[in-house]
């Protein structure tokens, strides 16, 4: 079907012309709103009208960034890289990626189960509540996307044939080397001006700080050319999803093959950002603690199940049997992990940091609706940001992070 922009009336026609589909919904009369609360692309939910329980999504790429409008083209080919790591991550972590009814890179389109009992982690982390199974469930995501993507654990072929299938999603890597690692560091008009002029002496200081920006340009270069592992992309806390039973990732548009710390990165950057929310707007102290608890455990738990995984693995594109002597391959391993917990760490660091004055804010911090509370934890973000970016080489362990994250937040 040749590609056309689908509105909530034509979204129900389209629809009703996949078998999948119907079949799902039996002969029950549709309806449909537009739910997108993205910075990118329209989410449509179409439901029964006699049972609304039976609702599925509809997300469609326009060529255009919809946070934007259409002055900011965009190929709407992200979906293609969408509907291609949904596929791939279904087939190596299936409790957590919703399924799949329909997918057409014609009509850049994917029609997905309907997560309808469960809410955008942002938003639970702003209303402090607690799940006691997410470090559980998101390191277990991350340890099998990124060891089983790797050449840790695929053959040389196999690797070679994944990084073709996704490196050409070149405009959204360029969306994030401009966007996450550039742009916000510098005057620039993408930048949001209402926010630098609030709090214009942070903007000095940060466009005017050259050890800083040296630093993110090193990250940016791994970001670049490190061909680690098959990423989300852009693993925020609104790509995700969950209850207190279950946990899902959604919209990996921005999938590459990169290095193995920026998912990690990103994850941890948002937890801190709602962290530094609660540190400055409700000064909820247990909530703080369960918090840096999360990150903690998440951080520990993916180290151990990435080894798991390496240990239980027999030949890949790296290693061979018998090629190295055991304890020589343990210490190999354990530097290894350290390795990528450093650079999730610098990751981590770039992002809280373009999220302060770049385009896209984070609604935990840019929506603090005092001025002086939200300098204070705009202050914060880039205390953290900074030492996280300069001194994430010399990090020895992940309580040492947690230290860094606490230091950084003294009130006074
Ligand atoms: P974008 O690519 O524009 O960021 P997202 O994939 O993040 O779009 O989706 C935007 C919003 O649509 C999400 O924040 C969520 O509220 C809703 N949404 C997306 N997928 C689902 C789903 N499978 N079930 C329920 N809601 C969803
Ligand atoms: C124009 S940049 C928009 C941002 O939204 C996405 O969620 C990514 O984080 C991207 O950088
Ligand atoms: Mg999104």
């Amino acid at each position: 079907m040749q590609y056309k922009i689908l509105d909530k009336t034509s979204v129900i026609s389209y629809l009703l012309g996949i078998e999948d589909v119907v079949k799902f919904f039996e002969d029950d009369d549709l309806e449909a709103s537009e739910i997108g609360d993205g910075n990118l692309n329209f989410v449509y939910i179409v439901s029964s009208k006699k049972d609304p329980s039976k609702s599925l999504i509809v997300k469609q790429a326009v060529p255009y960034l919809r946070c934007v409008g259409e002055e900011f083209p965009l190929g709407r080919q992200r979906m293609t890289y969408e509907i291609r790591a949904l596929e791939q991550f279904k087939q190596i972590a299936p409790s957590f990626i919703p399924n799949l009814y329909h997918t057409s890179e014609e009509m850049s389109v994917v029609v997905m189960q309907y997560l309808g009992d469960h809410q955008i982690l942002r938003y639970d982390l702003i209303d402090k509540k607690y799940f006691s199974n997410f470090a559980d469930h998101i390191s277990t995501y991350l340890a099998n996307t990124l060891f089983l993507t790797s050449s840790l654990h695929l053959s040389s072929k196999e690797k070679r044939e994944l990084i073709d299938k996704f490196n050409s999603n070149t405009e959204l890597c360029k969306l994030t080397e401009d966007f996450v690692f550039t742009f916000a560091f510098m005057q620039n008009e993408t930048n949001n001006i209402e926010t630098i002029k609030q709090n214009q002496p942070l903007a000095n200081q940060i466009f005017n700080d050259n050890e800083f920006k040296t630093k993110v340009l090193e990250l940016k270069y791994k970001f670049m050319t490190q061909n680690d592992a098959l990423l989300h992309g852009d693993l925020h806390t609104g790509s995700i999803m969950l209850n207190s039973d279950e946990t899902y990732v959604i919209d990996p548009e921005f999938a590459f093959v990169g290095p193995f710390g920026f998912d990690i990165g990103a994850l941890i950057a948002n937890m801190v950002s709602a962290y530094v929310h609660h540190k400055i707007v409700t000064k909820d102290q247990e909530y703080q603690i369960w918090l840096l608890q999360t990150i903690k455990d998440i951080l520990n738990q993916f180290e151990t199940k990435f080894l798991d995984l390496w240990d239980s693995q027999k030949n890949s594109a790296l290693l061979v049997d018998n090629y190295i002597d055991k304890d020589y391959l343990k210490e190999y391993q354990k530097a290894f992990v350290k390795n990528i917990i450093q650079d999730s760490i610098g990751f981590a660091g770039c992002k809280l940091a373009r999220r302060i004055f770049g385009v896209a804010g984070v609604i935990e911090i840019r929506g603090i609706e005092d001025k002086e509370l939200k300098i204070q934890a705009q202050n914060m973000i880039f205390d953290i940001a900074k030492q996280f970016v300069i001194y994430h080489n010399n990090i020895n362990n992940i309580d040492e992070i947690i230290s860094t994250i606490k230091d950084k937040t003294i009130v006074l």
